[in-house]
């Protein structure tokens, strides 16, 4: 597994690179999910792919950017799904973005994920590692090396909401329970990319990142393989949850298609608790 975690320590260097100094406009092509490339969504998406072709134990990858499983090495152990370039669209007005690993062992289900990371492309390059024996491990790059910082836990409750999702097509519901929280005092902390807004709230000690279903878009927005249950994952470990609107952990989920998407809520248990209680879900 360490020649995972390398790799992509390698590819996080190449891509900040690329993010600082190609051009930031869009390819003639759209991804899987009918979103259009951004020419940096392609390009990290093959500074990935390229890395991950001499890594013996990686059997195959899954990408935001590609439709199907790319097979690599038969011998391999691992599938590899991922967003090469998480926000990239807010890449152009010089916000953090981030790229979004898990690593499966086996068929593609939440159960089946064997560890997780994340990169966050910022003021500084930061890396966080998620295995099944241990908490969540941050790391700061320093030039091409990544020193490690901490682990990281949740607190049992937070102070930031990261609300999701276009706010006029939110349930009743929904925005009743955001609602509530900002009474509470909560702060809201949202950029629009799930990256560095999730870090922040694992970072700050705790809150709520919440992508509900929307009357647009009723399964959500984030998908399963490389977005939603790697960070479900990561919240776990650090001693948070992550569920559906249904109550279901994350990690839980078994996608019919590489692209799923998922209703998703991550935070400390405080928060979540909460959630379950608005939406009417028995703990
Ligand atoms: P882009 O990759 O198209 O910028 O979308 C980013 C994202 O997938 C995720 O990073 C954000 O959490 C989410 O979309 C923001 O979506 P809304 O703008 O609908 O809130």
């Amino acid at each position: 597994m360490q020649t995972i975690f390398d790799t992509i320590k390698k590819v996080a260097i190449k891509i900040d690179y690329a993010i600082k100094t190609e051009d930031l406009g869009y390819s003639d092509s759209s991804n899987s999910s009918g979103e259009e490339q951004l020419k940096l969504d392609v390009k990290s998406d093959y500074i990935i792919e390229e890395a991950f072709k001499d890594v013996a134990i990686v059997k195959a990858l899954v990408s935001e950017e590609k439709e199907g499983v790319l097979a690599l090495n038969p011998k391999g152990k691992y599938t590899v799904c991922y967003d090469p370039l998480d926000g990239s669209s807010l890449a152009d007005v010089n916000l953090s973005v981030g790229s979004i690993f898990g690593i499966y062992e086996g068929e593609l289900i939440g159960e089946n994920l064997v560890a997780s990371a994340y990169v966050v492309y910022g003021p500084r390059v930061e890396l966080v590692i998620a295995t099944k024996d241990s908490k969540p491990q941050h790391y700061r790059a320093n030039g091409d090396l990544f020193n490690f910082i901490s682990e990281i836990t949740l607190d049992e409750k937070g102070k930031l909401n990261a609300p999701g999702g276009t706010q006029q097509n939110w349930s009743d519901y929904h925005k009743t329970f955001i609602d509530s929280l900002f009474q509470e005092g909560y702060r809201l902390r949202y950029s629009g990319g799930m990256v560095p807004d999730l870090h922040q709230i694992l970072l700050k000690g705790g809150g709520i990142f919440s992508y509900p279903g929307t009357s647009d878009k009723p399964q959500g927005k984030l998908r399963q393989l490389f977005e939603v249950i790697p960070f479900a994952f990561i919240y776990e470990q650090a001693g948070g949850q992550a569920v559906n609107h249904e109550g279901l952990p994350l990690t839980r989920l078994i996608p019919s298609h590489p692209h799923d998407t998922s209703s998703c809520f991550f935070g400390s248990n405080y928060e979540i608790n909460a959630m379950k209680s608005a939406y009417g879900i028995k703990s």
